[in-house]
């Protein structure tokens, strides 16, 4: 009978050494199978001598013990092996979109804010941003808007339980609490515009109780009116790409503001059709004016030593004008079909030299 050990070293070798699970399974059956070199053996033990039939049986039962295993060590390995290399091969990447047909798109909102952004952002303004629950004081009397104002009253405030000192809260009526907090911080010169939520207990056709305005505010020693004028002026041309957009400024009234007027931009309704640019007609898109001397008071600035404008305009409004949204109340529904319609390329960033328009 062949010598158990050098079987052994032949077969070991062989199965640590096999290239594939094709290869092994090969091996196993020609050592371990029905006409396997083991399984003969075992049943070549008949024709041992009586003396050394139970070692060379018990040698054998180990020896095919000791195959098994190293069979199943190198199984497991190359079983590991496989699965990297499939692994490897079926690797995706998760970054790309789950359906590539489902393609995501800007928000007009979105849109449009970049777009103020990148206008006044080329006129030396940056982005303030802050809280939308504000203090009363914050919201109102900062900006000369005292407890008896009729002004609380028209802005249809949403009011929250006062916070644990007993201060009134409120959800932000404007974004003008911003640039008290701004005032209050920074030394002049200022020059911010403030997009974000606001707040007011409205709802109909025209108006939702959660809306998106544009504020700016401009403090130093010099700037007046006509600086006012101008800053609006160009961003105005510069929003709806009309370059010889006309512009009618009318006095107006806000608390915060004095004196204060009212910007309409030039428009055609002729034929029924609605056109800005140069025409017969007017059409109102923004407040503004000189910032009150007890509004910068109150903020610590010396109304004898600084000046400056402020304006504001809904954002919802100017995109509906601009892109020819019909109606305000799609603006929240998520709803994908508007969307499609309505949204922009998520990579046609708005820029000054690319184009805003
Ligand atoms: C400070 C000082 C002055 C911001 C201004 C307006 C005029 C204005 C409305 C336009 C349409 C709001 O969305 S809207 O309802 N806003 O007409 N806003 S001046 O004046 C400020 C703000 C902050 C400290």
């Amino acid at each position: 009978m062949q010598d158990v050990d050098t079987l052994r070293e032949e077969l070991i070798g062989a199965v640590d050494t096999a290239a594939d699970a094709g290869a092994l399974e090969d091996l196993r059956v020609s050592a371990l199978g029905r006409k396997g070199r083991i399984t003969e053996l075992m049943k070549g033990l008949g024709a041992v001598e009586p003396d050394k039939r139970r070692e060379t049986g018990q040698a054998l039962n180990r020896l095919k013990d000791e195959v098994q295993a190293a069979i199943d060590t190198r199984k497991t390995a190359l079983d590991s092996v496989a699965l990297d290399a499939k692994l490897l091969e079926e690797r995706i990447d998760v970054t790309l979109p789950a359906r590539p047909e489902a393609r995501g798109s800007v928000h007009p909102i979105t849109q449009t804010i970049d777009e103020l952004v990148t206008i006044f952002g080329e006129m030396g303004f940056t982005v303030a941003e802050g809280p939308h629950i504000e203090s009363d004081y914050y919201n109102f009397t900062a900006l000369n808007i005292p407890p008896e104002h009729p002004a609380r009253q028209e802005q249809d405030t949403f009011y929250l339980p006062p916070d644990e000192s007993g201060t009134p809260r409120v959800l932000r009526t404007h974004t003008s609490p911003v640039q008290i907090r701004t005032m209050e911080t920074v030394t002049p010169p200022i020059r911010i515009i403030v997009p974000g939520r606001t707040f007011r207990s409205d709802h109909d056709a025209t108006h939702s109780p959660m809306f998106h305005q544009v504020e700016g505010l401009v403090i130093d020693k010099t700037s007046h009116m006509g600086h006012l004028k101008g800053c609006l002026t160009d961003f105005c041309r510069a929003f709806f790409g009309v370059d010889d957009l006309p512009l009618r400024f009318r006095p107006s009234y806000f608390p915060f503001t004095e004196p204060s007027a009212e910007v309409d931009i030039g428009c055609s309704r002729k034929g029924g059709e609605f056109r800005i640019g140069a025409g017969d007609d007017w059409l109102e898109i923004l407040g503004s004016g000189m910032v009150h001397p007890r509004v910068l008071a109150h903020c610590g600035i010396d109304p004898t030593e600084y000046q400056g404008f402020a304006f504001g305009m809904g954002i919802e409004r100017i995109a509906m004008l601009k892109y020819g949204i019909p109606d305000l109340r799609p603006f929240y529904d998520s709803d994908l079909r508007w969307m499609r319609h309505y949204g922009f390329m998520p990579l046609s960033v708005p820029t000054i030299s690319g184009g805003i328009n």
